[in-house]
C-alpha cells in the first residue's frame, strides 16, 4: 500500500480475515491512508463527498466539525490505517476485514492555500474489494494494549519499552476513536501540555509537543481493533484522540482522552 504525490498504489483485492497492511509514503508530503468500508446502501460517490467535505471543513475551520464527521460515520465503517505518515516512512498494521467494498482515502487537503482541494478528489480515494478466500492468518500477539473509550484512554499501567512493538488498539467506545503518540519537546512537562491544551485556540507560542514526530493510528469505528507495529523512542509521549464529540462539540482530547506515556 503505497502513497505517492499523485495517489495510491494498492492491490485491487484482498482476502477477508486478518490482513496485514504495509503502508509506505513515497510522496513528499505527510500521507494519510485510512481504511473505509462502504455501508450498505451508500454509494462510493457519497462517501467521497463526505470525506472531501470533512477535509475542506477541517482545513478552513468552517462548518461544524461534528456534523462533517457524522456524515463520514454514517457512510462508512472505519478500520484504522495510517495518519500523518512522513515522507519515506513505513507503518504496518493488521486488521480483521469482512468481505465488502472498501476504500483507502485521505481526510486531508493539498497545500494550495488559496483554493484548497480535498485529496480525496485528487486521486487519494482508491477502491479495493475484500473477498472471501482461504486466508488463515491469525491475530498477532501484542506486547501492549490500548483501550479507547468514551472518553478515556486506557494504556499499559507501567512504563513501556522503547523500540518496535505490536500494540493492540481497541475501540470499546460508541464513537470513533484513534490514538496519537506525540513526543514532548525537550524541557517540556505534562503540565505544560495540559495548560496548552486547556488554552485551546487562545494558546500562545509553540506547542510543547512535537506534532510532526507523532505516530498516529487511523480512525477506528466502535468495536474495531488494529494491531499496529510502532517504534517509540525513549522519552515522554502525549497520547490523545482528536475526534469531535457531537454532544459537546469538543475534541475528545479535551474531555478525557489524554494520557502520558513514559518510554524507556
Ligand atoms: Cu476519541
Amino acid at each position: 500500500m503505497i502513497s505517492t504525490d499523485k495517489g495510491y498504489q494498492i492491490p485491487a483485492q484482498v482476502q477477508s480475515g486478518y490482513v496485514q497492511f504495509n503502508f509506505r509514503n513515497n510522496g513528499r508530503q505527510p500521507a494519510e491512508m485510512q481504511i473505509f468500508k462502504l455501508k450498505a446502501g451508500v454509494t462510493a460517490d457519497a462517501l467521497k463527498r463526505a470525506i472531501s467535505a470533512l477535509a475542506i471543513g477541517m482545513h478552513t475551520q468552517k462548518g461544524d466539525p461534528a456534523a462533517l464527521e457524522t456524515a463520514v460515520i454514517n457512510a462508512s465503517e472505519m478500520y484504522g490505517g495510517a495518519q500523518q505518515l512522513g515522507p519515506k516512512a513505513n507503518y504496518s498494521m493488521m486488521v480483521n476485514l469482512e468481505p465488502g467494498s472498501y476504500f483507502i482515502s485521505s481526510v486531508s487537503t493539498n497545500n494550495d492555500e488559496k483554493s484548497p482541494k480535498a485529496l480525496a478528489d485528487l486521486g487519494f480515494f482508491q477502491p479495493f474489494t475484500v473477498a472471501k478466500g482461504n486466508n488463515t492468518a491469525k491475530a498477532p500477539k501484542a506486547t501492549y494494549t490500548v483501550q479507547l473509550a468514551d472518553f478515556a484512554l486506557a494504556l499499559p499501567p507501567t512504563q513501556v519499552a522503547a523500540g518496535q512493538h505490536t500494540w493492540e488498539i481497541v475501540n470499546n467506545g460508541r464513537q470513533p476513536h484513534f490514538i496519537m503518540f506525540a513526543p514532548l519537546k525537550a524541557g517540556k512537562t505534562p503540565e505544560d501540555v495540559m495548560k496548552f491544551l486547556a488554552a485551546g485556540e487562545q494558546a500562545q507560542g509553540e506547542p510543547p509537543v512535537d506534532f510532526e514526530a507523532a505516530i498516529t493510528t487511523g480512525v477506528l469505528s466502535p468495536g474495531k481493533t488494529n494491531f499496529v507495529n510502532i517504534n517509540l523512542k525513549p522519552g515522554t509521549y502525549f497520547a490523545a484522540c482528536w475526534i469531535t464529540d457531537p454532544k459537546t462539540h469538543k475534541p475528545h482530547a479535551m474531555i478525557g482522552m489524554t494520557r502520558f506515556v513514559v518510554v524507556r
